[in-house]
């Protein structure tokens, strides 16, 4: 019979395997064990796919359909499943080598082309303290400067500074009652000017006219009024940046479109702080009177909700027929955040105006709540006589509790002691708000300024009108930029100093986060290191704003270190394909987006960033004060004030 090919190679085959040929032929067995290490191979790639499919995204339980597969990998053997993974970490591992040779190369041809400019010195660089700050002999390169900026250019990498910490103000060189001179760190400049244009452009194709854009549904929400918030909170921002056709076309959206006469309730304090802080600091910097007009038409309409009894405007308001009043949960009460955060803007409405009720009108409200003579049932805590109630009645002028914050409801009314000081030309005519200030500083560091154990972290707790609460809000991180601002005379150093300690304290709320950014508050309990209090960021800029005002008071390049990490978080975890979200929770190393790109992420957040790597002569300190919406306006000399 005949022998078929396929059973005679089968047989020779055979033969050649034969444990007694391979013993004679130890060589033959070479091919065999590659035949066997491709095939298990081929099986591990194959479950390595079906792994990352049923896997998906990062986020949310698997679909129907991906359950299935998860169920498939339980099947497998754990040392299969061990197998699988080893193959992802050498793979991981193996991108992570090639990237940092390609990071090493690119390095090392940069460090050829501009020679070792963007290197920082370490403390040690430091000279011992001199007199005085000396802005000839600041040395650019202590700021992490140089470089010329192009679009998506690759970010020269730096040499550490060698410390997390600010310089003590012994080691510094600097006069505390100016500010430093420093020259632009124009790389890491020009990425955040590239994170605005990406914020905007998302903005403008899927909200323009909205209030704010929902980067996730990709479509816009108005949460004041349909005034095109965004659009007013970002005049000065394009304008700062140097995006002259997108702030031309926000402009024209101002003057042809913007209707105020809405029969929906707002609230005062946002439109002030956003839109009327948004037109006056436009007109400073464009000099276009229709920015003004705007202004004292909107103005104009919100006169209603100071007509009170006490002349303490209600926090809400329907612009299109006046109706003003309190909410309820406040049990009709006006807030001292919302009263105390309209002089900045009303007074320079009035000097742009030619026209003073509406200085008149705010000065009043702190001329009134702050009135020494007049007790109203306030009962500040012991030590803390400088201190103000979050809450007064504005039809019976009575405070109607008695907890103290500089977060949420405190803020900004303690903001803008200080601030109607510098806006004014810090003239003797103002030396009321001076001392209001100085006093609640004196209060604030007395009562609530306290170190957490063990790290010693300086933070500002609460009062509940009874008791501490060892808790801080990240809206209290706006306190060092405030102190930094109020650093004057014989209090220089003190406010100074516990603005770097603060500043670091807000820093670590973001450090000590597995995603870099921080949560909405943090909790010291009982005077402990902090833990999150509640979770979720909402792109909020008071950190930010703090390090760019405590770089300009001391020149520590490390409050560029701080800022750039902070930039680098918000790019890593808030960056959207159109825009920028707030996040669900910080703990998470990759956590999961919010839907609002916040107006005051273009207004501040990112302005500040800007502000903080660019020129300090650039909206220069000692030109410009900040309302508590960055907006920047212009300081002129006052030598009147209904505030006495
Ligand atoms: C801004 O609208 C203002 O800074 C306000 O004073 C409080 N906080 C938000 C941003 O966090």
């Amino acid at each position: 019979m005949k022998k078929s090919a396929r059973s005679g190679s089968s047989r020779s085959l055979v033969a050649y395997f034969h444990p007694a040929s391979l013993a004679r032929r130890p060589q033959r067995i070479l091919p065999l064990v590659v035949a066997v290490c491709i095939t298990f191979f081929i099986v591990l790639e194959k479950q390595r796919e079906s792994l990352e499919l049923s896997e998906g995204g990062e986020e949310g339980p698997p679909s129907v359909g991906q359950a299935v597969k998860m169920e498939d990998l339980a099947k497998l053997s754990l040392r299969q499943q061990m197998l699988i993974k080893e193959n992802r970490d050498l793979a991981n591992e193996a991108h992570r080598i090639a990237e940092s040779l390609k990071m090493r190369g690119m390095a090392r041809s940069e460090q050829a082309n501009k020679g070792n400019s963007a290197a920082v010195p370490s403390v040690s660089h430091v000279p011992a303290r001199p007199d005085r700050f000396n802005p000839v002999a600041f040395n650019p390169s202590a700021v992490g400067g140089g470089g010329e900026a192009h679009a998506g250019a690759t970010l020269t990498p730096r040499a550490p500074l060698g410390r997390d910490t600010h310089l003590p103000l012994n080691q510094l060189n600097v006069d505390l009652s100016g500010w430093v001179k420093a020259p632009a760190d124009v790389e890491r400049r020009e990425a955040v000017k590239r994170a605005m244009q990406h914020a905007w452009r998302g903005y403008e194709r899927y909200a323009f006219g909205m209030d704010e854009l929902q980067p996730n549904s990709h479509k816009g929400k108005n949460m004041f009024a349909g005034l095109g918030a965004t659009i007013i909170d970002s005049l000065d921002t394009l304008w700062i940046m140097d995006m002259k056709e997108e702030f031309n076309r926000a402009k024209e959206w101002v003057a042809t479109k913007l209707n105020f006469n809405v029969a929906k309730e707002t609230s005062v304090f946002e439109t002030v702080i956003r839109i009327v802080g948004g037109f006056i600091s436009a007109y400073d910097l464009s000099g276009d009177r229709m920015f003004v007009d705007k202004c004292v038409e909107l103005v104009d309409r919100l006169m209603p909700a100071y007509r009170t009894p006490t002349g303490i405007p209600y926090n809400i308001i329907n612009l299109a027929t006046g109706a003003s009043k309190n909410p309820a949960w406040t049990q009709q009460a006006s807030t001292l955040a919302e009263f105390g955060t309209q002089q900045l803007e009303f007074v320079a409405l009035s000097h742009h105006a030619g026209d003073d009720k509406y200085a008149r009108m705010a000065e009043h409200v702190i001329k009134y709540a702050t009135d020494p003579s007049a007790h109203r049932n306030r009962h500040p805590p012991p030590n803390g006589a400088g201190l103000y109630p979050l809450y007064l009645n504005p039809i019976s002028g009575m405070w109607t509790g008695q907890k103290v914050s500089f977060g949420a409801m405190g803020d900004s009314f303690f903001e803008y002691l200080i601030k109607m000081w510098v806006q004014g030309g810090r003239t003797p005519a103002l030396r009321r708000y001076r001392e209001l200030f100085d006093d609640a500083m004196d209060s604030m560091i007395k009562v609530l300024v306290h170190k957490s154990s063990p790290s010693g972290m300086t933070y500002v707790a609460e009062w509940n009108g009874a008791a501490l609460v060892h808790k801080m809000d990240h809206l209290a991180c706006f306190v060092p930029g405030m102190l930094a601002l109020g650093a004057n005379g014989d209090n220089a150093e003190q406010y100074v100093s516990l603005a770097q300690d603060l500043t670091h304290t807000c820093v670590q709320m973001y450090k000590r986060q597995p995603s870099g950014l921080a949560p909405e508050f943090v909790l010291f309990h009982g005077g402990q290191d902090m833990v999150s209090g509640a979770h979720h960021n909402l792109l909020r800029p008071e950190t930010v704003e703090a390090l760019m005002i405590l770089f300009r008071k001391t020149g520590d390049p490390i409050y560029r270190e701080w800022g750039w990490e902070i930039f680098q978080a918000f790019e890593t975890h808030c960056k959207t394909q159109d825009g920028y979200a707030g996040l669900r929770d910080v703990r998470q190393p990759k956590p999961v987006q919010d839907d609002t790109m916040q107006s005051f992420f273009l207004a501040e957040t990112l302005k500040y960033l800007y502000l903080l790597f660019d020129d300090t002569a650039h909206i220069a300190m000692d030109e410009w004060v900040f309302n508590t919406e960055a907006h920047p306006l212009k300081i002129f000399h006052r030598d009147q004030s209904f505030v006495n």
